[in-house]
C-alpha cells in the first residue's frame, strides 16, 4: 500500500493502483474521456490531467500510477486551463450537431464541455465529411464524429476478442474503423454492439428501424406483433430515468399496445421451447456418441464469431435457432393457422437488447415460415424512443399481461437474459426429466454472477455432465482454445457475446460509462423466483404447441422450423 495526498487529503491506496482510482477512492471526481472502467485506460485524450509535485508536466491520470507520498493537485488554474485547452481541441473537429445526433443529452463530450464551462471553442479546426457506413444491418459508424479515444476499438480487441476496428492513418488523417476498403458488414465485425455502448459520442450506433415499425403499425392492412426479450424488461427503465433494474414488464406490455401492436407476446415462450429442442438435442448427443461439447446457438454475435475463427467447431453448435428466430418461424405458421390470419399479413417485430439480433433476422436461412421469420429488430435504446415519441408516461400504466398463446413464460425462461441462465434453465428441466426428481434447489449458484468463465457439473442418469458457461467473446475464445487443445473437456457450453449476456447487450440503454448490469441480473432473478412456474418443460403453452403441431420436441416439423445449420 501507498499513502499520497490528493488536494490537501491523505490517500491510502494498493501500490498498483492509478491517481484516477486514488481520487475515485478519496471520493474526488476527476472527469474523463477515453477512460471507460470496463477497458484497459490509455491516457490519450488528456481530459484528466492533473499536477503532481516536482513533475516536469501534467500527468493523465487515468494511466498514470501512484507512488508513496506523491502529491496531486487535481483542480488547479494550470489543471483546468488544459483541460479546457484539451477539450476544446476535441470540439474544434467535431460536428456540432447535438440537437440532430443519436447521443444528444446522453453524450460524454457535450456533458464534459457543461461541467467544464465550456461554451466557446476557440481553436479553428477541421470538419472531415468521411463516408457513413451503413453497410450492416445492425450498426451505423459516423467517423465525422469519432473523437479517437479509442474505446471501440479496445473493447472490440480486449473484451471481444474481434478486433475489426483499428486506428488508421496518422495525425488529421487519422480514422477510426474496419480496415480500409473494409465497411463493417465485410470485416470480421460481429454486430454485437459493444463498440456502441461504449462509444462516448454518436460516432457509432444502432441502425434504427423504428420508422419502419411506426409505418406497419399504422398500415390496416397488416398485423403487427412484438415479442419481447427477456433482457429489456429489466432494463427499459434505466432508459426512461427510472431506477436501474426496475422489472417493467407488466408496464412495458401496456406501453407496447399503447403504442399500437396488435399483439404483445414474448420471447421467452419461446426461450421455453429451445430449452426443450436443445435438451432433447443433448440427451441425443449424449447417448449416440454425437459432437460433443453442444454448444448453445441463440446469440448471434457468437455465431457470427464462430464462423469466422472457429468453424471446425460448428458441428458443436446446438441446431437450434435462437428464441428469437423460432419466435418468427411460428408466428407465421402455427400462430397464423390458429387465428385464420394470412401469415403474409403478419409483421413480426422483436424487441431485443442486442444489435445482433438485427443481423441475425437478416440472415437468409431465417425464412423457414415462408416469409422472413422477423420483419424488424427494435433494440431497448429504440423502445425508450418510441415511448418518448408517443409521449407516453410509462409510470402511469397499470401493468397488463402478455396476450395468448405466446405470452405464456416460466421464470427459467426469464433467466435467459443474463449469462448462465440458458444453462440454470436446461438443467432445471434435464435434471428432473432424467434424474425423476426436481433439482435439490431451484437456484443453481454455480452458474450464477458475472464472471466471464463458469464451470461446473451435474449428474444426470449416471453421468457427470460437465458444463461451462462464458459471456463476452474474449473468454469464449479461451474456453473454445481449451477445449480445441484438449485442455478441458465439457459436454454443455453456454456461450452469450455480450459480457454479462443478454443484460450487457449491445442494444442496452446507454449511461455514460455506468454498469448497470448487477442491478439488472439481480432484477432477472427476482422476476424468475417470483413466478410459479420456474420450469420450461411446465410451461402450457408450450406443451399445447407440441400436442397440436410440432409433435414432440426435435420432431421433423421441429427441425423444419425450429433448426438449422451453420456453414463456415
Ligand atoms: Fe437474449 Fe434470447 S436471452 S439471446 O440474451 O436466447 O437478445 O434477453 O431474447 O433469441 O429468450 C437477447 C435476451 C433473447 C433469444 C431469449
Amino acid at each position: 500500500m501507498v499513502t499520497l495526498k490528493i488536494d490537501g487529503h491523505d490517500v491510502l491506496v494498493e501500490k498498483n493502483a492509478t491517481i484516477l482510482q486514488a481520487a475515485e477512492k478519496a471520493g474526488l471526481k476527476i472527469p474523463t474521456l477515453c477512460y471507460h472502467p470496463a477497458l484497459r485506460p490509455d491516457g490519450n485524450c488528456r481530459v484528466c490531467v492533473v499536477e503532481v509535485a516536482g513533475a516536469r508536466s501534467l500527468m493523465a491520470a487515468c494511466i498514470a500510477p501512484v507512488t508513496d507520498k506523491m502529491v496531486v493537485n487535481t483542480n488547479t488554474p494550470l489543471v483546468r486551463e488544459a483541460r479546457r485547452t484539451n477539450l476544446e481541441l476535441i470540439l474544434a473537429n467535431h460536428p456540432l450537431e447535438c440537437p440532430t445526433c443519436k447521443r444528444n443529452l446522453n453524450c460524454e463530450l457535450q456533458q464534459l464541455a457543461l461541467d467544464m464551462g465550456v461554451s466557446e471553442v476557440h481553436y479553428q479546426g477541421r470538419q472531415r465529411e468521411l463516408p457513413m457506413d451503413t453497410s450492416s444491418p445492425a450498426l451505423v459508424r459516423e467517423p465525422d464524429k469519432c473523437i479517437y479515444c479509442g474505446r471501440c476499438v479496445r473493447v472490440c480487441s480486449d473484451v471481444q476478442a474481434v478486433n475489426a476496428l483499428d486506428f488508421f492513418n496518422r495525425g488529421f488523417d487519422t480514422e477510426v474503423g474496419p480496415p480500409p476498403g473494409y465497411n463493417l458488414n465485410d470485416s470480421v465485425c460481429v454486430q454485437c454492439g459493444q463498440c456502441a455502448t461504449t462509444c462516448p459520442v454518436g460516432a457509432i450506433y444502432e441502425k434504427s428501424v423504428v420508422d419502419d415499425v411506426w409505418q406497419a403499425i399504422a398500415d390496416p392492412n397488416k398485423h403487427v406483433v412484438v415479442q419481447a426479450a427477456p433482457a429489456v424488461q429489466v432494463s427499459i427503465a434505466e432508459a426512461l430515468g427510472l431506477e436501474p433494474g426496475t422489472p417493467m414488464a407488466g408496464k412495458m406490455a401496456a406501453a407496447l399496445r399503447r403504442l399500437g401492436f396488435d399483439r404483445v407476446f414474448t420471447t421467452e415462450f419461446t426461450a421455453d421451447l429451445t430449452i426443450l429442442e436443445e435438451g432433447t438435442e443433448l440427451l441425443g448427443r449424449l447417448k449416440n456418441n454425437g459432437a460433443l461439447p453442444l454448444i448453445t446457438s441463440c446469440s448471434p454475435g457468437w455465431i457470427k464469431f464462430i464462423e469466422h475463427n472457429f468453424p471446425e467447431l460448428l458441428e458443436n453448435l446446438s441446431t437450434c435457432k435462437s428464441p428469437q428466430q423460432m419466435f418468427g418461424a411460428l408466428a407465421k405458421t402455427y400462430y397464423a393457422e390458429k387465428n385464420g390470419i394470412d401469415p403474409s399479413k403478419i409483421y413480426s417485430v422483436s424487441l431485443m437488447p442486442c444489435t445482433a439480433k438485427k443481423y441475425e433476422a437478416a440472415r437468409p436461412e431465417m425464412n423457414s415460415s415462408g416469409y422472413r421469420d422477423v420483419d424488424a429488430v427494435i433494440t431497448t435504446r429504440e423502445l425508450a424512443r418510441m415511448i418518448h415519441e408517443a409521449s407516453l408516461d410509462i409510470n402511469k400504466l397499470a401493468d397488463e399481461q402478455f396476450d395468448a398463446p405466446f405470452g405464456m413464460l416460466t421464470g427459467a425462461a426469464t433467466i435467459f437474459g443474463t449469462t448462465g441462465g440458458v444453462a440454470e434453465a436446461a438443467l432445471r428441466t434435464l435434471y428432473e426429466l432424467v434424474n425423476g426428481q426436481e433439482m435439490p434447489t431451484m437456484e443453481y449458484e454455480p452458474v450464477r454472477g458475472l464472471d466471464g468463465i463458469k464451470e461446473s457439473s451435474v449428474n444426470l442418469g449416471g453421468t457427470d455432465v460437465k458444463i461451462a458457461v462464458t459471456s463476452g467473446l474474449a473468454n469464449a475464445r479461451e474456453v473454445l482454445n481449451r477445449v480445441k487443445n484438449g485442455e478441458a473437456e465439457y459436454h454443455f457450453i453456454e456461450i452469450m457475446a455480450c459480457p454479462g449476456g443478454c443484460i450487457g447487450g449491445g442494444g442496452q440503454p446507454i449511461k455514460n460509462g455506468s454498469d448497470n448490469r448487477v442491478a439488472r441480473a439481480a432484477s432477472i432473478y427476482k422476476v424468475d423466483a417470483a413466478n410459479r412456474v420456474r420450469k420450461s418443460h411446465e410451461n402450457s403453452a408450450v406443451k399445447q404447441l407440441y400436442k397440436e403441431y410440432l409433435g414432440e420436441p426435435n420432431s421433423h416439423k421441429a427441425h423444419d422450423l425450429l433448426h438449422t445449420h451453420y456453414t463456415p
